[in-house]
């Protein structure tokens, strides 16, 4: 067998995989914390994270330790049969984040999907709304995953050309916009409103300061469901445990997924009160690997290490130290530095035909890498135990790449 290299692992994906992404041209073959390493041995920062899934770091040790005990006992039960690890972790996950019952999945699309479902099972049976004439409030710009119903909710042309018919019951408002949600809430057919509190995908969208607990206290006026998609920016990512907790709302239905396992398995939530969460009855709803004792296993390690590590007060911190060091880079190209906690975003002016695909390239060749969004923005998201020294390195990095481009 010849020795993989790089080069050959990329004409391999070229061939024998679906091109539905277009990566940059690295080949990761180890990861340990902040760093990972190509197959040639050369080091990175780790800028993306996964997309806030590894906020624990690569690899970290506890998480794979659970998932790898777990793995030699007993791997998957089916929910036919109880197995001795979803108990407990129902009962650790909800008392961690101040629920009355999770419904525990596997993708965050799912837990989307999962929580679209309760929304409309609690509508129709809690709500009385008639019968297929539940709606939900969505915004624009929105990502909630990929799936067809979750695409038919999206505002983005990329993500739903050619992918129809759509599921009908969806409501578009501008995000951050309260006039909007409160001029669509006197609808009395309107079951819920599903919002990210700041938008990832759509280059980290931080709302106004009040947005979401205007939003909230709408909604409850009105006896619509708030469901946050914390999938992204949960887990400590933005600061606080959720970045809900920012404003002090408590969603009716929470969804997580990501950072939920450290990035070592795909592990979604859904959390909800009995109200609510009682309204899906057995044989209604849930998946095969859904709750599946490994998923258990390294949901707890990875939730223990965001309390045991701060992580979310590491973000907090760090946040703070990127976005003033970021805001000082004498650039052109930089026109706006935003985000929260360890989640943020730098909006790339292009410069003589150099964009933010041409940042990413350069800073990939200096050693750190990051993606761009929707063309001209860069998302920076870390794992969250990067350290202060590490982060200050990085940030000399990417000052470096942004200015041989003056
Ligand atoms: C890809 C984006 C980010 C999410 C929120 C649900 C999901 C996601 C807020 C679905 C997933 C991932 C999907 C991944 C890239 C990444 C992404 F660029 F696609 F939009 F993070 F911004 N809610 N986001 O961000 O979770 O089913 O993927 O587990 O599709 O390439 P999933």
């Amino acid at each position: 067998m010849t020795k993989l290299t790089s080069k050959l692992a990329m004409e391999m994906e070229d061939k024998y995989g679906a091109h539905n992404y277009h990566p940059l041209p690295v080949v990761l073959s180890k990861g340990e914390g902040a760093f990972v390493w190509d197959l040639e041995g050369k080091k990175y920062f780790d800028f993306l994270s996964a997309y806030s899934a590894v906020n624990q770091g690569h690899c970290h040790p506890k998480i794979v330790d659970a998932m790898v005990d777990q793995a030699r006992t007993l791997t998957l039960t089916s929910r036919a049969f109880y197995n001795d690890q979803l108990g407990p972790y129902e009962k650790f996950i909800t008392e961690y984040f101040g629920y009355d019952k999770v419904l525990p999945m596997n993708t965050g699309a799912e837990a989307d999907e999962t929580a679209l479902k309760v929304c409309r099972k609690w509508a129709y049976e809690k709500k009385g709304i008639a019968e297929n004439q539940a709606k939900i409030i969505v915004c624009e710009n929105n990502f909630h995953g990929r799936t067809i119903t979750i695409v038919s909710m999206s505002t983005d042309p990329d993500a739903k050309n050619n992918f129809g018919p759509f599921t009908p019951g969806f409501v578009t408002i501008p995000y951050n916009d309260i006039e909007a949600l409160e001029r669509e809430l006197e609808d009395p057919n309107v079951a819920g409103f599903l919002v990210e509190p700041i938008q990832g995908e759509a280059g980290v969208y931080v709302p106004d300061e009040g947005y979401l607990k205007k939003a909230y206290e709408l909604c409850k006026a009105k006896n619509v469901l708030f469901i946050a998609d914390e999938v992204q920016t949960g887990i400590a990512r933005t600061g606080k445990l959720l970045a809900v907790e920012h404003e002090g709302v408590r969603p009716d239905i929470l969804i997580l997924g990501k950072a939920l396992s450290g990035g070592v398995f795909p592990v979604s939530a859904v959390l909800a009160d009995d109200e609510v969460m009682l309204c899906i009855k057995p044989g209604e709803h849930g998946s095969t690997f859904g709750g599946n004792p490994i998923a258990g296993r390294v949901a707890v390690a990875a939730l223990e290490v965001v309390k045991n590590e701060k992580l979310a007060e590491r973000a907090e911190y760090l946040g703070k130290i990127f976005r003033e060091e970021l805001a000082k880079v004498d650039s052109e190209m930089i026109e706006l530095v935003r985000g929260k906690g360890l989640l943020n975003a730098v909006v790339i002016k292009p410069k003589n035909g150099k964009e933010a695909w041409d940042v990413c390239v350069k800073m990939a060749e200096n050693g750190l890498l990051a993606k761009p969004t929707h063309g001209h923005i860069i998302r920076f998201a870390p794992p969250l135990i990067i350290t202060e020294e590490q982060l200050r390195e990085a940030i000399e990095i990417i000052k470096k790449s942004i200015l041989s481009f003056e």
